[in-house]
Parts: C-alpha cells; sequence; structure tokens
C-alpha cells in the first residue's frame, strides 16, 4: 500500500490505443533512443539455461548443481517437467487471453488505483508525465489469505476464478520446492530461506501482463528495464511469442521459451538474503506490430512487514552485510510510485559501512 490514492493523469488502456488502428503511437510512449529495443538486443541464438527438473527423482545432485550454476550466472533459467499440468497451464493462458479480450466496460469494472494497484491497470508508478510502457495488466493477490478477495478477481470468463485459484495453489507448491534447493544450494538448512521469508506467512501475488499489437514496435517497450522488487518470480510466457530480454553485460538476450516451461528468476529479495551471492537481474519485454502477447508474472514475496537482511550464516568479516535490515512493504513503495527503474533501487542499498554499524 501507499499514500498515492489516485492516478496522476486519466488512464488510457493501451489496448484501445492499439485497437484504433492509428499507424502512430503517442509521444508518451516514445523511449530515449538508448532504452529502445534495438539498443544493444543480442539477436544470437544465446538464451538462458533450460533445466529438466524430471531427474529430481533420482540424480538430485545433476539437478542441483545446474540450478546453483544458473542462480550465480544468470538469475535467470527455465524449468521443464515441474509437475504443473500442461492442459492447467494452457487453460490460464487462455483464460487471461479471454479476459483482455472482454468489453471495456466489463474491465473497467475492475479498475485499479496506485493504492494497492490490484484489478486491471495500464501503468505503473505515478510519476505525472512519465513515458510509459505499451501494456495493460492485471494484478491479484493470492496470499497471505487477508488479501485474498475473490471480488477483486475477474468473474469472466465463467471459469475463471476456479482455475486462477488452482493455478496459484500448484505455483505456489512449485515455488516452495524451489525455495528448499536454493537454500541448500546457497549452503544453508533447506528451511532457511523460507523462515527468513516468514514461514508460511509470505505473500504470493499475479501479475498478468498483455502486450497488445504495436504500430511502432522499434520506438516502445511492453514493460521498462527492471528488477523484481519480490523474492523469487515464476514466469509463464507466452507460448506463442517472445518479448521477454534479459540483461547479459551490456547485451539484452531474448529469451527463447521452451514448451510448458516456467521462466524463473531472483528477486531484490533473495538477493539480500543471500547477499549478493545470487543477484536480481534486470530484463524488459519487447512488443510486436503483428502480435498481442500475454504473459503470467507470479510472485513469491517474504511477509512484507518483516525485515530482510543478509542471512547471518552467510555473513562474515571477509563477507559483511552488503544491505541493511528492510521490510518488504518498505522496499515496494520505491517501484509503485516510480515504476520500473533498472536495478537503482537494490543497488542504492548497497552501503557496507552502514551496514556495520
Ligand atoms: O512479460 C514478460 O515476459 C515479463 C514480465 C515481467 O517482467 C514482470 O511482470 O515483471
Amino acid at each position: 500500500m501507499n499514500g498515492q490514492i489516485d492516478w496522476p493523469e486519466p488512464i488510457v488502456r493501451v489496448q484501445s490505443l492499439s485497437d484504433s488502428g492509428f499507424p502512430v503511437i503517442p509521444d508518451r510512449y516514445v523511449k530515449p533512443p538508448t532504452e529502445r529495443p534495438a539498443s544493444n538486443s543480442d539477436g544470437s541464438d544465446v538464451n538462458i539455461p533450460i533445466i529438466d527438473l524430471q531427474g529430481l527423482l533420482y540424480d538430485d545432485e545433476t539437478i542441483f548443481a545446474q540450478i546453483s550454476e544458473a542462480c550465480r550466472e544468470w538469475g535467470f533459467f527455465q524449468i521443464l517437467n515441474h509437475g504443473i499440468s500442461p492442459q492447467l497451464l494452457d487453460r490460464v493462458q487462455e483464460v487471461w487471453r479471454e479476459f483482455f479480450h472482454l468489453p471495456v466496460e466489463v474491465k473497467q469494472s475492475y479498475a485499479n488505483s496506485p493504492k494497492t494497484y490490484e484489478g486491471y491497470g495500464s501503468r505503473l508508478g505515478v510519476e505525472k508525465g512519465a513515458i510509459l510502457d505499451w501494456s495493460d495488466y492485471y494484478f491479484l493477490h493470492l496470499l497471505p489469505l487477508k488479501l485474498k478477495d475473490y471480488n477483486k478477481w475477474p468473474a469472466l470468463p465463467a471459469d475463471a476464478r476456479q482455475v486462477i485459484d488452482e493455478y496459484g495453489k500448484e505455483v505456489l507448491k512449485l515455488c516452495g520446492r524451489l525455495m528448499k534447493i536454493l537454500s541448500i544450494n546457497l549452503g544453508l538448512g533447506e528451511d532457511i530461506l523460507q523462515n527468513a521469508f516468514g514461514g508460511e506467512n509470505i505473500g504470493a501475488c499475479l501479475r498478468v501482463n498483455y502486450y497488445p499489437k504495436c504500430p511502432q514496435p522499434d520506438l516502445t517497450l511492453g514493460l521498462s528495464s527492471h528488477s523484481d522488487p519480490g523474492g523469487m518470480t515464476l514466469l509463464l510466457p507466452d507460448n506463442q511469442v517472445p518479448g521477454l530480454q534479459v540483461r547479459r553485460g551490456n547485451n539484452w538476450i531474448t529469451v527463447k521459451p521452451a514448451r510448458h516451461a516456467f521462466i524463473v528468476n531472483i528477486g531484490d529479495q533473495i538477493q539480500v538474503l543471500s547477499n549478493a551471492i545470487y543477484k536480481s537481474v534486470e530484463h524488459r519485454v519487447i512488443v510486436n506490430a503483428t502480435k498481442e502477447r500475454v504473459s503470467l508474472a507470479f510472485f513469491y514475496n517474504p511477509k512484507s512487514d518483516i525485515p530482510i537482511e543478509p542471512a547471518k550464516e552467510l555473513v562474515t568479516p571477509e563477507n559483511p552485510p552488503l544491505y541493511p535490515p528492510m521490510t518488504f512493504d518498505e522496499y515496494r513503495l520505491f517501484i509503485r510510485m516510480r515504476g520500473p527503474c533498472g536495478k537503482s533501487q537494490v543497488e542504492s542499498l548497497k552501503s557496507p559501512r552502514d551496514c556495520n554499524k
């Protein structure tokens, strides 16, 4: 939550701009030249690591090592054979596609405000006059239960709430499994990371991104560069249309999604807890002139009011704590006010001298 109660300007649905068929995008969506998609996009075949979890049943060691390397070297990886049924993944994607194609009046009844961001939205951040991203979205809470409110979820299509609920429960279980693996890989007991997140009292929310077709995709972005403020993200990308780009040094790598895989990425809170052994990595989304794109980002977050700081087991005289304790509530105010801003927030926290006080 934050103090802002309304958007600084009237909201324009990006979908309505796209549907208007106008061949030029409004100036508000035109990015400065250095942020446009062509800048440093890597057109090669390089992809983020793809890890098959099937073998977890009989060969933990190899898979744990693959995940460890992916977390240290990339901050991003895809997982296959994760245990969630392909039918559920297809249906939840379809539910959201159907939702975004409902008449505008239906969607408007879920219009969100910057107070909680829940519902149907078209901008992140409340800076007046800001350059905006070419996307609409829907944001909802799954955990803690006191924030889960079906009335704030779409009632259409008819099975939406039931499918989103089932999907949420499955992804939650999968996140729990991954947290144990990350914890062990960091040399901690299997529950240490989860306990630092608040045990069972974690937060979980879903942002579904809708990127309409764009008449000038070279001038804008679907989502500006950012790292995820929370713990860990499981992204179900569009299985037809690539769009996610991950920063690798000075280049942007376009992720080639594997069918029915999830894309996992480390968020800022795990960077803090691991004392930067694992780092959150900047990513952004490019848009397309001929195809719309839908992606589901599931954010697995710490309990929002407990201090998050480097795990004491990872702090030594040689590796002093890089970050001061901060609750996730305090931390996420930044992105909620300023919108996506690369890695500026987590970097700004780094101050070993202050942390040692
Ligand atoms: O749409 C995507 O591929 C990425 C979405 C994303 O980064 C986000 O929702 O934070």
